[in-house]
């Protein structure tokens, strides 16, 4: 296990102070004391850690170009021109949608405000001035983590911040913005072809274990028969991101588990099973894991009942395909076990 993390610095960049619930402001969930927890357990352990430093414009350019494969060209120019101009309200720097686009069969508008609404679908995502770089070095530390598992024969954990699931095509959301595992799935896909017999069809597998439904990454590889995304999740019914998490029967590699809330491990754990066989029967030639510790009990915004031990287990259970296995880091908001949660995760892969 090889762990890739940023310099404190970059993901300083991005500390929204709030989300907006039912109108109210509450404090932000995905906050920098996420990284610095696990990070100080990791340091614990005997991983090796890797601190990513590329050069930002070096780094802005090599995400972009895979990340162009996986968002809209629009989306992305959205994104970076954020970091240029910020019409914030004074005193806050962070900027928020007001209309979302109710009308997306018309000609996209321009205005400041339509473009805030016309790329993201929530208001727990917000957008500084700093975020697109804090975005693009989260998804470097992806990129850098499947490039050491496809040439070092080691799993590798990226700790990204801001996490990715939830990020759509053409929308932020979900606290996410570029979306981390889509972007080291095209990311497998161009250093295994290098080095692959170019008859042979790769074929990828993401699978997701944050609490909440990764809507982004199913709908990414919606129709792509190359990319089997799989997720187990709290259903949509009770939790984010509502609006998808059930099967989708005219996705083309799809798999969905929506869970009850109250979730044990036994239950996951049968439930992970059957899922491991599934992804074993597609055959992948890569493996990515989103993870999220927010399926654990004491989680401020899950509902799981998942125990610390537990998460061993669920590497272990996971971690029997052999074949090159990034994970990544998505949710987890008890920033008291965070740290632990993770350690005992990566433990599961290291035996
Ligand atoms: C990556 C990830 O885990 N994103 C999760 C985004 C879901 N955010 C929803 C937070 C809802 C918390 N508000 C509950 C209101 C109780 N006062
Ligand atoms: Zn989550």
């Amino acid at each position: 296990m090889h762990i890739f993390t940023a310099p404190l610095t970059q993901t300083q960049q991005h500390q929204p102070p709030h989300e907006i619930f039912n109108g109210e402001q509450e404090p932000h969930q995905e906050v920098l004391a996420r990284v610095e927890t696990i990070l100080h357990q990791l340091q614990q352990t005997d991983f090796e850690i890797t601190t990513v430093d590329t050069p930002a414009a070096e780094m802005r350019e090599a995400v972009l170009d895979i990340a162009s494969n996986v968002h809209s060209q629009a989306y992305l120019s959205y994104l970076e021109s954020t970091s240029i101009v910020q019409p914030g309200r004074a005193g806050n720097s962070y900027v928020y949608p007001s209309v979302f686009n109710y009308r997306a069969d018309l000609p996209a508008p321009t205005h400041p405000v339509a473009l805030r609404g016309q790329y993201s679908f929530d208001l727990y995502t917000p957008v500084s001035a700093t975020t697109f770089d804090a975005a693009v070095e989260s998804a470097n530390l992806a990129m850098a983590a499947v490039q050491h598992a496809c040439t070092a024969n080691e799993i590798a954990y990226a700790l990204c911040r801001p996490p990715g699931h939830h990020a759509e095509q053409a929308k932020m959301g979900g606290y996410c913005y570029l979306n981390n595992g889509a972007i080291a799935a095209r990311a497998f896909e161009r250093h295994l072809s290098a080095t692959q017999n170019a008859t042979q069809q790769l074929r990828g597998v993401v699978l997701d274990v944050d609490f909440h439904h990764g809507n982004g990454t199913e709908h990414i590889f919606s129709q792509d028969e190359n990319v089997l995304t799989v997720s187990i999740h709290a259903h949509p019914e009770k939790m984010f991101p509502f609006f998808s998490g059930l099967e989708t029967p005219e996705y083309v590699a799809n798999i969905n588990y929506p869970m009850p809330i109250g979730t044990t491990d036994q239950q996951y754990q049968a439930t992970l099973e059957l899922a491991m066989e599934q992804i074993r029967e597609f055959e992948p030639n890569y493996l990515v894991v989103s993870y999220g510790a927010d399926t654990h009990a004491e989680d401020p915004i899950g509902g799981f009942k998942l125990t610390t031990e537990y998460f061993e287990r669920m590497a272990q259970t996971i971690n029997t395909l052999n074949v090159p296995t990034v994970v990544l880091q998505e949710g987890g908001y008890n920033t008291s076990l965070l740290g632990m949660n993770v350690a005992r995760f990566l433990r599961g892969f290291s035996q």
